[in-house]
């Protein structure tokens, strides 16, 4: 499996360096956190928090090295809220809605969180809501077969919403512990789409009051802050309760984590951090700040 390391190399890469020079400088006369300001900017976040948490470094240090990078740590996690249980055995099926926009990994995550939910115990339902094209059903049926999970698809063209409803029926007649829906991708400026998630939503509320539990976007960290816009759009329409931070793997963007949480005070459940089915790991906003500060044992807690 892939590790947070790894993961965060080139976020890392951009911030640890500067931080390292600060942290090196002697007290009085080195450098000031601009440099530092600038690199976490670099990897997207915002201006203002950079600032916030650059601000609140001691400017005196008893060792520069050792206490710089561990309070800046402590600025940056304070940001993230702390990541609930995914999810937890109930009285019939809990239900997670999955949305974002095309191709943020959606369908792949759907897979993962059935995989890691079955390692849990549980007993996972798939559903196939993208009924937009063939394909979309196609490949959460694969992923299902290779897991040995049961699927529930709709034929292309049908109402997602009809979809999503007889999947929660099967998932209490089946005695499954928790329901995933798949969606199709939609771009958040499209109203009649959106409108078409808010309908899904409802009609699975219509079957069992309360679902779905959770509602979840899947963000593509490669988008870096233009990720947070989409999120506040789906968040206005389906009320959003986590986030799957999706291809951290590959991005030198991760720090629009910290932008995402200051504004949108929805936690980071997940994140993606490759292909494969056991590329999923809960969030840990101690992991990722130190992945990120690049602190020497952000794999080893
Ligand atoms: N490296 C990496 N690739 C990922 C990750 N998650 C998904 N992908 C890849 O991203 C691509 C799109 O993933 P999908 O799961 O099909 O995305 P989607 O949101 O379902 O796409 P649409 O249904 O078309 O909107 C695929 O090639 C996935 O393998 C991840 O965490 N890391
Ligand atoms: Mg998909």
């Amino acid at each position: 499996m892939a590790s947070w390391l790894s993961a965060l190399a080139r976020t890392r890469d951009a911030i640890s360096g500067a931080l390292r020079r600060l942290a090196g400088a002697p007290a009085a006369a080195g450098p000031d956190p601009a440099e530092l300001e600038e690199s976490l900017v670099r990897a997207d976040v915002s201006a203002a928090i950079a600032a916030r948490v650059c601000e609140g470094l001691p400017s005196r240090a008893r060792d520069r090295a050792t206490d710089l990078p561990h309070a800046l740590a402590a600025a940056m996690e304070a940001i993230l809220p702390a990541t609930p249980a995914p999810w937890t055995r109930g009285d019939g099926p809990s239900t997670i809605l999955v949305v974002g926009v095309n191709g943020s990994g959606k369908t792949t995550t759907c897979a993962k969180l059935a995989h890691r939910a079955a390692q849990d115990g549980l007993r996972p339902l798939l559903c196939a809501a993208d009924t937009f094209r063939a394909a979309g059903s196609d490949q959460l049926r694969i992923w299902a077969d290779r897991l040995g999970c049961e699927v529930v698809a709709g034929a292309t063209g049908a109402d997602p919403a009809a979809v999503a409803y007889d999947a929660l029926g099967a998932a209490v007649a089946r005695g499954s512990d928790l329901l995933i829906v798949d969606t199709a991708g939609r771009m958040h400026t499209k109203q009649p789409l959106m409108q078409e998630l808010v309908k899904v939503r409802r009609s699975l509320g219509k079957r069992r009051p309360g679902a779905p539990e959770a509602t979840w976007i899947v963000l593509d960290a490669a988008l870096g802050r233009n990720a947070i816009a989409q999120a506040k759009t789906f968040h206005e329409a389906v009320p959003l309760t986590g986030v799957v931070v999706s291809k951290l793997d590959g991005s030198a963007k991760g720090g629009f984590v910290f932008t995402l949480a200051d504004e949108l005070k929805v936690p980071v459940v997940f994140a993606g951090l490759g292909e494969g089915a056991g590329d999923l790991v809960p969030f840990d906003r101690a992991r990722f700040v130190r992945g990120l500060l690049g602190l020497e044992d952000a794999d080893a807690r």
